[in-house]
């Protein structure tokens, strides 16, 4: 990996464009600087508005203000990566009464991480820009508008002074007491299930490599045992410092050594904020294994860990799952949400299965790589969201010993029930395949309705797939 310390952002900031969805269709209106040919421009502000334009929801002029995405999207013909906003311009005279318009800002490829690093403070300074605009804006005050958000973020990004790397380096980290099974969970999500008896104790620090959607992953595996976390915490700015995701793991069975637990928690806590990072948190409230489920002591404890915790961390996003190395939908579940919890993309890349979701009248849809990770989700109730989550994995493995075995030729499966109907969808992503299951109601339209949407729905999630992470 090469880290290129960058002094000047003038290198950085390629471009910002705002552009608009007029009646002829995406109109690149200010252009800052000018010198982006305008072929070019005109290519970015119709990629970045088709991706908004799923929104069907915004048509009845209602929840105008509630429509707004940023999403990273990759623009390879020109090298540039953009971080873009989506919003909308009420305007009675519009269809729909809004106007669709989007902000994108523009780095060189070399430099994207910077938009990943930096995305909340650039997310602030554009979303203020565009609350500027409204239908009574004159040109003039736009290009004063774009162009002083302009300054502020060249100037900003002359005062970042991080290195800057071609390439995002997310490290995760798996902390916990001793024993709380951080180890075990690891090889379990990577389905190293012979691995999972005779583990020893972790001493210092494992790290292991993995490739997600194109993106190396770093996990970092720390041994619990005294002597280790004193000099883990001692370290902290070796291990703590730049964490993308914090997973923390809680022996459930264990209520003797919470008022540890806790403590060990909160130092944590207490050097992130230090630091002034933070990072998402997924805490995983472990081996509450299928059998114990219904457990007085442990069901009385859940609440309790969960508001001990996040009094500990309240300045933090944290998210709790119950989990056990028994039940491999659970693994996969909080390993999911960490992930997205990552990404820039998720709400917009949601909003994309919803507009699939409403075009092919599914009650669930989800989309998962190829370890059953769970990469967005729409179902209609809680119900069918578990039903669809818990089953995912299932048919994955059926999909995959049918190919295997060449009893499947095409890249579909279907599996009918009493009223429902399971569609099973391999998508070819450049990178690695990933999986679309669809549940919807048996009958006879929905499959020319797929045909005819899935092209469309490809092309607009492969840019937010191949920078989601
Ligand atoms: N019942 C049950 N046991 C588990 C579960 N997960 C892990 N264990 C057991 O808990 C023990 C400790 O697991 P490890 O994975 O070594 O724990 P660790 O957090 O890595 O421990 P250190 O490396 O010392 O920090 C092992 O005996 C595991 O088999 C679970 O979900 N349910
Ligand atoms: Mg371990």
């Amino acid at each position: 990996m090469v880290n290129i310390l960058q002094k000047s952002s003038e290198n950085i900031i390629k471009g910002i464009i705002f552009s608009v969805f007029e009646s002829e269709g995406p109109i690149p209106i200010v252009c800052i600087p000018e010198i982006i040919p305008e072929h070019q421009q005109l290519l970015i502000s119709m990629k970045s508005i088709s991706l908004l334009m799923g929104e069907q929801v915004y048509q009845d002029g209602q929840e105008i203000d509630s429509i707004k995405y940023f999403g990273i999207l990759p623009f390879p013909d020109m090298q540039f990566t953009g971080l873009t906003y989506f919003f909308l311009i009420s305007d009675e005279s519009a269809r729909g009464k809004a106007k669709a318009a989007t902000i994108s800002l523009l780095i060189k490829d070399s430099m994207a991480s910077i938009l990943y690093e930096q995305m909340k403070d650039l997310s602030i300074f554009i979303s203020e820009s565009a609350n500027q605009i409204n239908k009574m804006t004159t040109s003039e005050q736009t290009y004063e508008i774009i162009l002083r958000l302009y300054e502020t973020i060249d100037s900003f990004l002359n005062k970042v002074r991080t290195p800057i790397s071609s390439e995002r380096n997310l490290k995760i980290l798996f902390t916990g007491l001793d024993a709380s099974g951080k180890t075990s969970y690891l090889r379990a999500i990577k389905q190293k299930y012979s691995e999972l008896t005779n583990i020893k104790p972790t001493r210092g620090v494992d790290r292991y490599e993995e490739q997600i959607l194109g993106k190396d992953l770093m996990e970092w595996d720390v041994g619990g045992q005294i002597k280790y976390r004193q000099f883990f915490l001692k370290q902290a700015d070796l291990y703590l410092f730049d964490t993308n995701l914090l997973f923390f793991l809680v022996d459930m069975r264990d209520s003797k050594r919470f008022p540890e637990m806790y403590e060990f928690f909160g130092k944590i806590i207490s050097i992130l904020e230090a630091f002034n990072q933070y990072p998402p948190i997924i805490v995983n409230l472990h081996k509450i294994d299928p059998d114990i489920e219904c457990d007085q002591e442990i069901i009385q404890n859940i609440p309790i860990v969960i508001e001990e915790l996040l009094k500990i961390g309240k300045k933090f996003q944290i998210k709790f799952f119950k989990t056990s190395i028994f039940n491999p939908y659970s693994l996969t579940k909080s390993f999911s949400e960490g992930l997205s919890a990552m990404s820039p993309n998720r709400e917009i890349l949601r909003s994309q299965i919803r507009w699939l979701a409403h075009n092919i009248n599914a009650e669930a849809i989800l989309l998962l790589n190829n370890s059953s990770i769970i990469l967005s989700d729409y179902s209609v109730d809680e119900l069918t969201k578990r039903v669809s989550e818990i089953s995912a994995p299932h048919f994955q493995n059926l999909y995959r010993t049918f190919s295997e075995f060449k009893l499947l030729r095409k890249s579909q499966a279907i599996w009918q029930m009493d009223e429902k109907v399971i569609l099973f969808i391999r998508l070819n992503l450049p990178q690695e395949p990933v999986f679309l299951m669809c549940l919807v109601k048996n009958n006879a339209k929905v499959f020319s309705d797929l045909d005819k949407v899935l092209p469309e729905f490809e092309s607009r999630i492969f840019p937010l797939l191949k920078s989601f992470l």
